[in-house]
């Protein structure tokens, strides 16, 4: 009976977890999209000022529960001496979101060169990659085709892997419903496939 009844708690109750990394350049609007997504997901959350948000030097975390999927997020400072430190946490990540200063056109090179070298990494290979155009409130800024065209070039490297560009204004909160429930489907599909050849012992 007891063990019908504990099977019963955690079918009802128990919670796939995932680990989400936050990545991108310093000022692209991470940290924002991150209390964003707690004020949107979590009931109770009573979030931090958006306008008091400051430059992350170590990282910041944040749970929310979607559905039976628990997402773990781990928001890492984007300053260059800072992107040293992303690597350390792959291993651990399920999923990925990259966020992207749709108004730093300057930057976009960097930009794209920090995406490259984190997708060249094995220990992400088959992660699922949501890369968001954020500041779209912004005029004049760049689109996400703009985007998706100055990525393109990445796409043998995305390989196989889902990748989705989303518009986004993490300010706001327009698309970040539309990102993490994509990404809620991804990594949740990922845990029902077959593991790779190279996982199996
Ligand atoms: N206009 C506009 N500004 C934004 C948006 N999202 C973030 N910002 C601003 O961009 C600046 C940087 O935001 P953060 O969230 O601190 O950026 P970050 O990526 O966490 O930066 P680091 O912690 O230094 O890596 C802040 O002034 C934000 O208010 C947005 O959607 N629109
Ligand atoms: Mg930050």
């Amino acid at each position: 009976m007891y063990t019908l009844l504990s099977g019963l708690y955690k079918y009802m109750f128990q919670k796939d977890e995932f680990c989400i990394l936050i990545l991108g350049l310093d000022n692209a609007g991470k940290t924002t999209f991150l209390e964003q997504t707690k004020t949107k997901f979590s009931k109770h959350y009573k979030g931090m000022s958006l306008s008091k948000i400051t430059t992350t030097v170590g990282l910041n975390i944040g749970t929310i529960d979607v559905g039976k999927a628990r997402l773990m997020f781990w928001d890492l400072g984007g300053q260059q001496e800072l992107q040293s430190l992303w690597d350390k946490y792959y291993a651990e990540s399920h999923g990925v979101i990259y966020v992207i200063d749709s108004t730093d056109e300057e930057r976009l090179s960097e930009s794209k060169e920090a995406f490259e070298k984190m997708i060249s990494s094995e220990a992400l290979e088959g992660v699922p990659l949501l890369v968001l155009a954020n500041k779209q409130d912004v005029e004049n800024c760049l689109s996400v085709p703009d985007i998706k065209t100055s990525f393109s070039d990445c796409a043998a490297k995305i390989g196989k892997r889902d990748c989705l560009v989303q518009s986004c204004t993490a300010l706001t909160g327009q698309g970040v419903n539309e990102g993490i429930e994509w990404m809620v489907k991804c990594v949740v599909r990922n845990i029902h496939r077959p593991p790779r050849q190279k996982d199996i012992t």
